[in-house]
């Protein structure tokens, strides 16, 4: 298919809409066409996403939607992903992100990693159940600039606090950052830890990395 007739605008619309078949017919037909991949990733992939979270926020979509989507950018990043790393194309930042030790909800996390990966960060997902060493520990083997921990159970919530205190004992609090977000976690409970942001939802997620990520 040549760059004329293929029409990149419906990778926008698969995304936003959902689609995995086509947004992963129309990046491989993309690259058949000798498309630049990163000019799919920043004209078409990363504002379907910044419009699935705007819709979000105003209540327009739900989280079937939003993981439907969220699939969705990612079958198309799966193709892109060793072509991106092949010409080093650097990422916005690198975020560990896991739920903290003792929580088994991963659905959020899920959601906001997903998100992240499709603002354009590198995202080592640590899965659930992570102690604050590991969080530590990958966020020095990875370089991270972000270290993202979701909780789902005010009996686990305080373990973030742990997560903040072992960056900071680490001595990598200046180049890692530690936000927190999660059902019942809060601006004045993530305020109270010392950690560095908090958002109530994915794509305010993004935002709040990007923002720390520019500082
Ligand atoms: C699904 C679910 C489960 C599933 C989890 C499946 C999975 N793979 O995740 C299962 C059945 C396994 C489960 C188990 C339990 N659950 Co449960 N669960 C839920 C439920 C219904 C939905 C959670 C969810 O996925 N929400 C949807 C996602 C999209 O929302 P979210 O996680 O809040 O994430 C959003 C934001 O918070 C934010 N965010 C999330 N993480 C992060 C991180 C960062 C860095 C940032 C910036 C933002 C951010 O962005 C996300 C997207 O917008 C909630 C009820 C509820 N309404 O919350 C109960 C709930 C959380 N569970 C609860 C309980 C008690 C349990 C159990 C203890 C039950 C039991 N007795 O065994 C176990 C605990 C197991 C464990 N050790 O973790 C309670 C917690 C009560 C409390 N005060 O602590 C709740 C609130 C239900 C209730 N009303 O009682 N649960």
């Amino acid at each position: 298919m040549a760059d004329e007739t293929l029409d990149l605008h419906k990778l926008h619309e698969a995304i936003l809409t959902g689609d995995l078949k086509v947004a992963v017919d129309v990046t491989n037909a993309a690259l058949a066409a000798r498309i630049d991949p990163q000019r799919l990733v920043t004209e078409q992939m990363i504002p379907a996403m910044d419009e699935v979270g705007r819709r979000f926020q105003n209540h327009e979509y739900f989280v079937p939607e939003l993981l439907i989507a969220a699939r969705a950018m990612k079958g198309s990043l799966e193709i892109l992903r060793p072509l991106l790393v092949e010409r080093g194309i650097e990422p916005v930042g690198r975020v560990v992100i896991g739920t903290v030790k003792g929580d088994l909800h991963d659905i959020g996390k899920g959601l906001v990693a997903a998100m992240l990966e499709g603002g354009g960060f590198d995202v080592f997902d640590l899965g659930v159940d992570v102690a604050p060493e590991t969080f530590v520990r990958h966020a020095r083997e990875t370089g991270a600039n972000l270290i993202a921990v979701s909780a789902l159970l005010t009996t686990t919530m305080m373990g973030m606090k742990a997560v903040v205190e072992a960056v900071r004992e680490a001595g990598i609090h200046g180049q890692c950052r530690v936000i927190v977000g999660g059902a019942p976690v809060t601006q004045q409970f993530a305020e109270s830890i010392g950690a560095d942001g908090y958002s109530d939802n994915a794509s305010g997620a993004v935002t709040l990395a990007r923002r720390l990520c520019t500082v």
